[in-house]
C-alpha cells in the first residue's frame, strides 16, 4: 500500500461523547445532555414528539461525564502522540461557547478551555481538525426557538463560527460544518436539533432545516476563508453506497433514486452550490415545499467547501418491495440484509469494499479531495486477568479498510486523511453505551456508570502506531 506523503493519519471524536464537565466552565445544557444511555435512546431518537427533559428516576444520562476528556485532555492526548497521530478531529461544544446559543457575548471560560486543548495538541505535533457542530445544539435552542426548523439558527451560527475563526484562526486550519448532515432526515433530533411534530411532518421539516444549514454551512465557509486565509472547510457526509438487491431492472433504478437523495442531496448543495434536479421530483411527490429567502442560492453557491469528509460504517442493499422481516437489524439508515457480508455486534453490515466505492463514487462525482472522518468497529472488549485487551476483530476490521482506501488511492482518488471513530473509548452517540467500544484506548467506564476512567493500551494501540509510522505498509 502506498499512502501520499503527509497524509494525515489520525482518530475521531465528539465533545458531547468525550467531554464531560456537562455543567463546568459556564457551559450551557445542550442536546446530549438529555439523552438517556441504553438501547431506549435509539427509540428515542426515532420517534416523533420528544420533549427534551430528563428523567433521572429512570434514566442515565452518560454524557454528562461522558470520559472526562475535559480534565485529563492532556494524558488522552499524549498517548494519541504515542500512536504518532498527524491529525485529532474533535468538535466544540457550541454551548461552552454560547451556553444558550442566542447571548450576544461568548462564554470566555469554554474558549479558554479549547485554547488550552488546540495547544495541548500543537505542543505534540497533532493538527486539530474541528467539527463546528457534532450534535450538540444547546437545548435553549431547542427548547426556545425549535432548532433548525427555525430560520433565526443561521445567524446565531453565523455568530458561534465568527467567534471560533476569529479566535482559533493561528491554532486551527481544517474545519467542518456540520456532521453527518444527510442523516437529517432519518434522525432530526441529532442534526437539527428538533424533534418531528408528528411522522407525516418530518421530511417537511427536516428539509426546510436542512436549508438553513446549507446556508449557515455557506457563510460559514466564506468567514473561514477571510478571516483564516489558507484555511480548509469541508463538509461531513455519512457515506453508504447503495447496492441494488439483485439485477432486476426495477431495483435497481429504486437503489439508484433512494440511494442519491440519501448520499448526494447534501453534497450536491456543498460542494456543487446548487440543489441538484433529482430532488425536484422527490419534493413534488411527498409534499415538499423549501422557503426560502431572497439571496439564499447566492450564499450557497459562493460557500462551497474545499473537501469533502465522510463517515463510513457500512454500505446498504435496497430493493423496490420489501418486507420488515427483511429489513437489516443494525441498518439505521435503511435497506435489507446483504447475504454477503456479516455484521458487527451491534448488526452493523461489514463491509471494507464499500468503502473503496465510497471513495470511488465520491471521487468520481466532485473530484475534491476526501477525508475518512469515521469508520470503526463497535465491539465489546474483554480484559484479561494480566489487564490486557486483545481487540483483533477490531484490528482485522481496520486492517480491512485501510486496504480499501489504498487501492482507492490505486484508483485514483485523491484521498487526504484517515481518522478513525472513537480513537478513544467514548460514550456511543445511538445507544449511549459505553460498551460499545471503539478505541485504541479502553476507558475503564460501564454502563451501570461504575469504574475508575483509567486510560490503558489495546493490542489495536500498538498496531495503529505501526500502521502510522510505516505510513500504512505494516498492515
Ligand atoms: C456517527 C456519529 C458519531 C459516532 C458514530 C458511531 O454516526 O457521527 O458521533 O458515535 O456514528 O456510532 P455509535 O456511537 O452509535 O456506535
Amino acid at each position: 500500500m502506498k499512502f501520499p506523503e503527509n497524509f494525515l493519519w489520525g482518530g475521531a471524536t465528539a465533545a458531547n461523547q468525550l467531554e464531560g464537565g456537562y455543567n463546568e466552565g459556564g457551559r450551557g445544557p445542550n442536546l446530549a445532555d438529555v439523552l438517556p444511555g441504553g438501547k431506549v435512546r435509539m427509540k428515542l431518537l426515532s420517534q416523533s414528539g420528544f420533549d427534551f427533559e430528563m428523567d433521572t428516576e429512570k434514566y442515565t444520562y452518560p454524557n454528562h461525564e461522558a470520559i472526562d476528556f475535559y480534565h485529563r485532555y492532556k494524558e488522552d492526548i499524549a498517548l494519541f502522540a504515542e500512536m504518532g497521530f498527524k491529525v485529532f478531529r474533535m468538535s466544540i461544544a457550541w454551548s461552552r461557547i454560547f451556553p444558550k446559543g442566542d447571548e450576544l457575548e461568548p462564554n470566555e471560560e469554554g474558549l479558554a478551555f479549547y485554547d488550552r486543548v488546540f495547544d495541548e495538541l500543537h505542543k505534540h505535533g497533532i493538527e486539530p481538525l474541528v467539527t463546528i457542530a457534532h450534535y450538540e445544539t444547546p437545548l435553549h435552542l431547542i427548547k426556545e426557538y425549535g432548532g433548525w426548523k427555525n430560520r433565526k439558527l443561521v445567524d446565531f451560527f453565523e455568530r458561534y463560527v465568527t467567534v471560533l475563526f476569529n479566535r482559533y484562526k493561528d491554532k486551527v486550519k481544517y474545519w467542518l460544518t456540520f456532521n453527518e448532515i444527510n442523516g437529517a432526515t432519518h434522525f432530526p433530533l441529532f442534526g437539527l436539533g428538533f424533534s418531528a411534530t408528528s411522522d407525516e411532518t418530518r421530511l417537511q421539516e427536516s428539509f426546510q432545516g436542512l436549508h438553513h444549514q446549507f446556508v449557515a454551512s455557506a457563510i460559514a465557509v466564506k468567514l473561514a476563508h477571510q478571516i483564516i486565509p489558507g484555511s480548509q472547510i469541508g463538509c461531513m457526509l455519512i457515506y453508504a453506497p447503495t447496492y441494488s438487491y439483485d439485477a432486476n431492472p426495477e431495483n435497481v433504478m429504486y437503489a439508484l433514486a433512494d440511494g442519491r437523495m440519501f448520499n448526494f442531496y447534501c453534497g450536491d448543495v456543498h460542494v456543487r452550490g446548487e440543489y441538484p434536479t433529482f430532488a425536484n421530483r422527490f419534493f413534488k411527490e411527498n409534499d415538499i415545499v423549501i422557503e426560502m429567502q431572497e439571496g439564499d442560492l447566492e450564499t450557497i453557491k459562493e460557500g462551497t467547501v474545499d473537501f469533502i469528509s465522510f463517515s463510513y460504517y457500512m454500505s446498504r442493499t435496497e430493493k423496490k418491495n420489501k418486507t420488515p422481516e427483511e429489513i437489516g437489524e443494525g441498518n439505521l439508515i435503511g435497506g435489507v440484509k446483504n447475504p454477503f457480508l456479516k455484521a458487527s455486534d451491534w448488526g452493523w453490515e461489514i463491509d471494507p469494499t464499500g468503502l473503496r466505492v465510497a471513495l470511488n463514487e465520491l471521487y468520481d462525482r466532485y473530484q475534491k479531495p476526501l477525508m475518512v472522518v469515521e469508520n470503526g468497529l463497535g465491539a465489546y472488549d474483554k480484559v484479561e486477568e494480566d489487564g490486557s485487551i486483545n481487540d483483533d476483530y477490531r484490528i482485522e476490521y481496520l486492517r480491512d479498510h485501510i486496504k480499501a482506501m489504498g487501492e482507492a488511492i490505486e484508483d485514483g482518488v485523491d484521498l487526504i486523511g484517515y481518522t478513525s471513530w472513537g480513537c478513544i473509548d467514548l460514550v456511543s452517540a445511538s445507544s449511549g453505551e459505553y460498551s460499545k467500544r471503539y478505541g485504541f484506548i479502553y476507558v475503564d467506564k460501564h454502563d451501570d456508570g461504575s469504574g475508575t476512567l483509567e486510560r490503558s493500551r489495546k493490542k489495536s494501540f500498538y498496531w495503529y502506531k505501526d500502521v502510522i509510522s510505516s505510513n500504512g505498509e505494516n498492515l
